[in-house]
């Protein structure tokens, strides 16, 4: 018998653990939809951050993830924004990130939106990450499974068009701690079991205009993976009336 270390057999989720992070994902879009449906001019960062903190308290799950990022217009090219007094104006890029816990198990996602009909290069970046996020989705879909692999098709793609921009890793597994093992960036020698839970989150960051990242959480399957993630992320669901 060969010895193993905790977190390779933490990675591993059985159907429990699996159900209690997509219960804490659903919560998660539930609040995503109803801060979609508060948001106005004027509002503040901070309101929307007390915003999610009641409605997950209201949904029974009291416990987050990590603290709630929500960030407005420039703040959103910061990639670990704290809620400020920043208030929402027409044209701005908006950005979330948030998780709550069920059972001790995680759930993390993030979208970006615009706050009106979004410009030229808002579109373009918008549309730039959600292609590197697809290409690493598809990658893991054909049985790629070698971290680095995956996490090269995204920072290969998004490299040519933003030179180094893309300065985190692609994702990392997700349990009953937000960051676990295993992770994806350059040089991660680690190979992604089957039953792990992980996060694909390209993103771009371009200071004093703002930034997009999305975020979706998979399983990794025998032969694929399920995306636990249902929040529309289309360019078209990204852009909301003011
Ligand atoms: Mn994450």
């Amino acid at each position: 018998m060969k010895t193993k270390l905790i977190h390779e057999v933490r990675a591993i989720k059985n159907k429990k653990e699996i159900a209690n992070i997509i219960k804490a994902q659903r919560i998660s879009e539930r609040v995503l939809g109803d801060v979609l449906k508060v948001l106005k001019t004027g509002i503040s960062e901070i309101e929307i951050e007390n915003f999610i903190k009641k409605y997950f308290i209201k949904y029974g799950a009291p416990i987050l993830s990590f603290p709630p990022i929500v960030s407005f217009g420039k703040n959103t090219a910061n990639i670990h924004h704290e809620p400020s007094k920043t208030k929402l104006k027409k044209g701005d890029t908006i950005m979330f990130d948030f998780g709550c816990t069920v059972n001790h198990y995680c759930s993390d996602m993030t979208r970006t939106y615009f706050w009106s009909e979004p410009n030229s290069k808002q579109k373009k970046v918008y549309l730039n990450v959600l292609k590197a996020q697809e290409l690493a989705l598809d990658k893991i879909q054909k049985g790629e499974r070698r971290a680095k692999v995956i996490d090269k098709v995204s920072r290969d793609f998004l490299g040519k068009r933003y030179k180094k921009n893309f300065q985190h890793g692609l994702g990392h597994g997700v349990g009953t701690v937000i960051h676990e093992w295993p992770n994806f960036k350059p040089k991660s020698e680690d190979i992604i079991p089957v039953g792990c839970v992980m996060t694909i989150e390209p993103g771009i960051y371009l200071k004093g205009f703002g930034g997009v990242r999305i975020e979706d959480m998979v399983l990794i399957t025998k032969n694929g993976c399920v995306n636990l993630t249902k929040a529309s992320k289309s360019l078209e669901s990204a852009i909301l009336s003011v």
